[in-house]
């Protein structure tokens, strides 16, 4: 399918917070169009992540943001990242799982696209510059238009929590030994 056939389906208002979201997303095995791999050095952004959301995201150079993503709908994607640390970094340079969120950020009324990455793990510090490699492994769900930032919080501990039982499953661990982050 080409982008001139494929119109981006409205950003819906957010899901009905009475409603449990499911725990964990995909199927057993990885399903097309995932994996989608990317990588490039940590970009600097608005520095909203962390002070307003508690959770830092590490957002990728916009040459870095796959083709395949112009076909993907918006929203939260769950996978495994690496950020790139050399020598004597040991215990954070490694395979670890991550939510990203791709989209327009409508909460936020970004006018661009965004590729941002959470890393389920405490750096104790920035990586800005760093190269990050992530393969994208699912889908969690599309990007919402939040009525509070305490709502899309509140869905952002969900994401996270949704993504690491997602990647715990055996035909998502495979990817952990991937050549692509050696
Ligand atoms: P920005 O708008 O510049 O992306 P954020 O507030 O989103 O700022 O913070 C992102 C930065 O925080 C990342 O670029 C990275 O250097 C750092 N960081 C620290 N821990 C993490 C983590 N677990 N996941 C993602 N980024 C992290
Ligand atoms: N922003 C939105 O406007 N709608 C969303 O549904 C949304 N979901 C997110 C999910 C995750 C896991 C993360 C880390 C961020 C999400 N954000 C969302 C993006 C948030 O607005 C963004 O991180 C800020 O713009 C800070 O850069
Ligand atoms: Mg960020």
């Amino acid at each position: 399918m080409s982008e001139q056939e494929y119109t981006a389906p409205p950003t819906p208002i957010q899901h009905d917070p009475r409603v449990n979201r499911p725990s964990i997303c995909g199927a057993d095995e990885v399903e097309p169009p995932y994996p989608i791999y990317m990588k490039g050095p940590v970009q600097h952004g608005f520095k909203r992540g962390s002070k307003d959301l508690g959770c830092p995201t590490a957002n990728l150079p916009d040459e870095a943001i796959s083709e395949y993503t112009k076909l993907l709908q918006t929203g939260v994607h769950f996978g495994y990242a690496r950020v790139v640390l050399g020598p004597g970094e040991g215990e954070s340079d490694q395979v670890l799982p991550m939510v990203m969120s791709l989209g327009w950020n409508p909460y936020y009324k970004n006018e661009k696209r965004t590729a941002e990455v959470h890393v389920l793990h405490d750096f104790g510090k920035d990586f800005y510059g760093k190269e990050l490699r992530i393969v994208m492994l699912g889908f969690i769900r599309p990007e919402y238009n939040y009525t509070s930032l305490e709502s899309l919080i509140n869905d952002i501990e969900t994401d996270k929590a949704v993504a690491r039982r997602s990647v715990e499953r055996p035909a998502y661990q495979k990817f952990l030994k991937d050549p692509f982050f050696q």
